[in-house]
């Protein structure tokens, strides 16, 4: 069995990150959009659920085409948000009450109204040309076949030079070239000065996009679309990039790292996050996110024990030779009570029992706002309700394809980043306390009964439920620092692992039925005492163990 050997203990192995979407989280002027303010006067809120970590999404200028996504000047503050005093307020507040805050950096793109970009089209010339992807079109084709994340081609013309540009998502967000070291100078300069201004570290949007195979060649199969994006994912200079990316800005400060990476496997996991390679702390990997098959618009196939394999082959892979991040939410994803649990009847039961999973793997957890009081997705009655650009993209792309648009809309509502970005419910007053103007986005008509301020009062709620899990990890080293062992991968009802460091070993047991699961293993004969419980259970009895419906619970 392994020991905690000082050097790698790590801080950021130890914390739990809480992210925000700071335009649905909390609004103080009244414009509907969550602004900075709103951020601070929640500080207390955050730190009292006792974690360490804030993950800001970006609060940069933006003309929000992709909500921040597309930003158009690095270094100012968007102006619906508030100020760069206000910012700086507000790192501050964290550092006051011991936490950090790292933020979100977007580089694979810009904002097409962003100053570079303006200079690159406007002149093939300019000495900016190059801080972009250029190319000739195929007669009236563009340059390749590939299709954006947000449907369509990748290419855009631009009359003003005759040519096209790449844009892997909206047509508002061209690629940077990074091929150009003048272009990665910019970056790293601009990273510096952030980090200079005293932040812990950067969550790295599609980092992994950066570099594109040479000579941009269209992907064998045009059905395969961007999925099989191989041409433009962990492309060959990606690890060089990085690298260089880790001299220029990152080395030698106390900072935490985690690359967002669509389409990243295990064995480039290590790589990207191996102590001795100097590149990232962490990476958030796609493939539970991909646990699904979609037909007619309803997730049909997710199974538990794939589901499983896949925790499996993260946990351990990454074992001793680098870090995993967990989560089951984000901006991105929808809700996770409603997608990988039960969002009716075992709801409490349900959302707890996800939780558990998430902070007793190894690797270092990750809340999304909103998470920690079990919110779920939201079902507009009508497309007009949603804002997101990949979801009316895609929608339209659907129905122009000949989905009736009442089964593009159900898909939707299973599916649409939406999901996440509702306003954040604080109370049962109107709007859910986000804001006494009129939220950008509809609030999700659930919130007189899922809201903070009742769970607040609530001893057995989500909310308090979280607060203790997070606490439990954090004074159990086998949480954080203990090898992960599977039971029963094929079991198709419980997720059933061992956490074990030398002598402290712990056993924890979900249950993702709606039904009472039994379950027996030989390894759990030792396991007398219940630590952790999301139904109150006690007692503990190997021989005789039957789970109820969506229950976690950590014996040692
Ligand atoms: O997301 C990248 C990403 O691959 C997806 O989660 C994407 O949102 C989805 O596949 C669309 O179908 C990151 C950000 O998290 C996302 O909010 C941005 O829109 C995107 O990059 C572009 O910056």
């Amino acid at each position: 069995m392994e020991k905690v050997m000082v050097l790698y203990r790590r801080w950021w192995k130890e914390a739990t990150v809480y992210q925000i979407y700071p335009r649905s989280f909390r609004d103080t002027d009244g414009d509907g959009v969550g602004d900075i303010p709103g951020i601070i006067e929640k500080l207390d809120y955050i730190c009292d659920l006792g974690v360490d970590v804030i993950w800001l999404c970006p609060v940069y200028r933006s003309p929000n085409d992709d909500n921040g996504y597309d930003i158009s000047d690095y270094r100012s503050i968007m102006p619906e948000f508030g100020t760069m005093a206000d910012w700086e307020r507000l790192l501050d507040g964290v550092h006051q009450r011991g936490m950090r805050l790292i933020m979100d950096l977007v580089v694979n793109h810009t904002s097409d109204e962003h100053a570079w970009f303006v200079e690159s089209r406007s002149d093939k010339d300019s000495p900016y040309r190059d801080y972009y992807i250029w190319r000739k079109g195929e007669g009236e084709l563009p340059p390749n076949n590939w299709s954006s994340f947000f449907a369509g081609s990748t290419w855009q013309y631009d009359e003003k030079t005759g040519e096209y540009y790449l844009h892997l998502f909206s047509k508002k967000q061209p690629d940077l070239n990074w091929e150009n070291p003048k272009l990665r100078q910019e970056v790293y300069d601009m990273m510096n000065w952030w980090l200079d201004k005293g932040i812990d570290g950067f969550r790295m949007d599609v980092i992994n996009l950066i570099s594109k195979v040479p000579g941009l060649p269209s992907l064998g199969d045009p059905a395969v679309l961007n999925w099989g994006g191989a041409n433009f994912m962990n492309g060959p200079r990606i690890h060089e990039f990085i690298k260089e990316m880790n001299r220029e800005t990152l080395a030698g400060r106390d900072i935490m790292t985690v690359g967002e990476m669509p389409g990243v496997t295990v064995e480039e996991a290590r790589r990207y996050t191996g102590e001795t390679e100097n590149e990232l702390n962490m990476v958030f990997q796609f493939e539970l996110m991909e646990c699904e098959s979609y037909w007619g618009g309803r997730n049909v196939n997710w199974s538990l024990p794939a589901f499983k394999a896949i925790v499996d082959k993260w946990q351990q892979g990454l074992k001793d030779k680098g870090w995993n991040s967990n989560y089951l939410n984000n901006h991105d994803q929808p809700r996770m009570v409603s997608r990988f649990s039960n969002d009716g009847t075992w709801w409490k039961e349900s959302a707890k029992m996800l939780a558990t999973l998430i902070h007793t793997l190894s690797g270092t957890p990750f809340v999304f706002q909103g998470e920690e009081i079990g919110m779920t997705n939201v079902h507009f009655p009508s497309i007009e309700g949603y804002n997101d650009i990949d979801t009316r993209n895609h929608y339209r792309e659907m129905v122009a394809a000949g989905w009736r648009p009442e089964d593009a809309l159900t898909y939707y509502h299973d599916r649409s980043r939406d999901n996440a970005r509702t306003p954040m419910q604080w109370d049962d007053t109107e709007n859910a306390g986000f804001t006494h103007g009129k939220p950008w986005l509809g609030v999700n008509p659930n919130y007189k009964n899922i809201n903070v301020a009742a769970q607040t009062e609530d001893e057995d709620s989500i909310l308090n439920y979280y607060k203790r899990l997070i606490r439990f990890r954090k004074e159990r080293d086998a949480m954080v620092y203990g090898s992960f062992r599977l039971l029963a991968p094929e079991h198709p009802t419980v997720f059933a692992y061992l956490r074990e460091l030398e002598d402290e070993r712990y056993a924890v047991l979900l249950n993702f039925s709606d039904k009472p699961s039994s379950f027996s293993d030989e390894a759990l004969k030792s396991f007398k005492q219940v630590v952790l419980s999301n139904v109150g259970r006690t007692a503990f009895d190997a021989d005789a163990l039957e789970l109820s419906p969506f229950e976690a619970v950590v014996v040692k």
